[in-house]
């Protein structure tokens, strides 16, 4: 088999670089672990930046999207009690967009199934070989045989768990992580959202955050032990401890209650791997760094990587030029890291670390504090919540 761009994994990011470059008229074949069925049904992320809804949209896979999409024009953010609203578009002039992760990629699989795009759903055992000389190769199996995809590039979209990033030789990579003492417990419950936007909420018991799906379908958060066990979580415990955690003295305000139906614990990372790429071997979204989803951004900095990969093959297959590969990593670093610091400092502000002094829970309030009462604060958490200018590289 040969194609022009070989691509593991089936998750946004590879499924959205195949369709990008099938636009620009690049062959790609997609070499995907999991069953169709699997990643087209698995929960992971609510918000869209503006840049990314906008992506989908102008690359024609934004009906859906554009029909039953939640836009946001801010998010609340609540602590002592008390709400404080940050309103996006009011200081930037955009918003964003609450869409399920799951749902684009079910709308990106069918654009790239109509356009006879190769998607190989269940492979396994796959290896990517020669990247650094111009000839690579990935060699896996499907139905039982060993097969060998030849291509002129790999892009390694396979997730944090992914072979791609530990096939690149020892020495060659530098990695920055920090992993947070806690984790979230999140929810998916058949209930009218309690709020019209976003509320994330700082309290003594730890952090809360109440999002949503759809007008239904409500998506809530509890701050928990990285470790903690989701079956001991009653649905009843996990409704009341909402309730103290999201309270608010300021507001009518309850929170409506329905069945929950999907349950689980997520540790929290921060981890970057420099640099993004090694010879023909591109490493894309969480292959290459992870984020706590803090700020939403995850799904959002895959998408920025795949425009700045997508945009640099498409000069290479134009013209010939290799200057936007080899900046590929430099291009993108520049934003994970401003990304990663935003999804740091959200946090950092707003989770309980149970080794904090008095001091540092002291400057904790105070951060919020001036968040509330400042225009340029709000207007810096604003501008990074519905996404930063994307740099194509040049
Ligand atoms: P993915 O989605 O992990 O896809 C990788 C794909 O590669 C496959 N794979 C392999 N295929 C072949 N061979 C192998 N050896 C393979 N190993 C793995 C996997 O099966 C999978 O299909 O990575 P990608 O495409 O980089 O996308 C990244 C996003 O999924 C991720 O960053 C976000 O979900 C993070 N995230 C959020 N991001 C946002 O932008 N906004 C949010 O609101 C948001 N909320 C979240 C989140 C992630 C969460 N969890 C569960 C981690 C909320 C949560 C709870
Ligand atoms: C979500 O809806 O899943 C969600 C929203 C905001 C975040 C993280 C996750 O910061």
């Amino acid at each position: 088999m040969r194609t022009q761009v070989g691509i593991v994994g089936a998750g946004p990011a590879g499924l959205l670089l195949s369709h990008l470059l099938h636009l620009r008229g690049i062959e790609s074949v997609v070499l995907e672990a999991r069953s169709r069925e699997y990643v087209e049904n698995r929960i992971r992320a609510g918000v869209l930046e503006d840049g990314t809804a906008q992506t989908l949209i102008e690359t024609g896979v934004g009906a859906r999207l554009q029909a039953a999409g939640l836009p946001h024009h801010g998010v609340k953010l609540r602590f002592d009690g008390r709400t404080h609203r940050i309103d996006f578009l009011a200081l930037t002039g955009k918003s964003v967009m609450v869409y399920s992760q799951h749902l684009v990629v079910q709308d990106l699989i069918a654009a790239r199934l109509a356009a006879a795009g190769q998607i190989l759903f269940e492979v396994a055992d796959v290896a990517v070989q020669d990247f650094a000389g111009d000839a690579p190769k990935i060699r896996f199996r499907a139905a039982g045989r060993t097969k060998t995809l030849a291509c002129d590039f790999i892009a390694g979209c396979d997730g944090f768990h992914g072979i791609c990033r530990p096939s690149i030789p020892a020495g060659l990579l530098s990695m920055h992580e920090r992993v947070y003492p806690f984790g979230w417990l999140g929810i998916l419950a058949e209930a009218p959202p309690s709020s019209d936007e976003l509320i994330y909420a700082s309290h003594a018991r730890g952090f809360a955050l109440l999002s949503m799906r759809s007008p239904t379908v409500s998506r809530l958060y509890l701050q928990c032990a990285p470790d903690e066990d989701p079956e001991a979580w009653s649905d009843e415990r996990i409704w009341s401890e909402l309730d103290m955690r999201l309270h608010a003295e300021d507001e009518e305000w309850k929170l409506t209650r329905g069945p929950i139906f999907q349950k689980g614990v997520t540790p929290m990372r921060s981890f970057v791997a420099e640099p993004m790429q090694c010879g023909r071997l591109f490493l894309l979204g969480d292959a290459a760094h992870i984020v706590p989803p803090t700020g939403a951004k995850g799904l959002n900095l895959a998408v920025a990587d795949v425009r700045v990969l997508a945009h640099a093959l498409d000069g290479y297959y134009r013209t010939g030029a290799t200057e936007l590969l080899a900046q590929y990593s430099a291009t993108c670093l520049g934003r994970v890291w401003k990304v990663q610091r935003f999804s740091w400092w959200m946090t950092s502000m707003l989770h309980r670390f149970d080794a904090h002094t008095a001091f540092e829970r002291h400057i904790q309030a105070a951060e919020l504090d001036y968040l509330a009462g400042s225009l340029a604060a709000s207007t810096a958490l604003a501008e990074n919540y519905v996404g930063l200018p994307l740099d194509l590289g040049q």
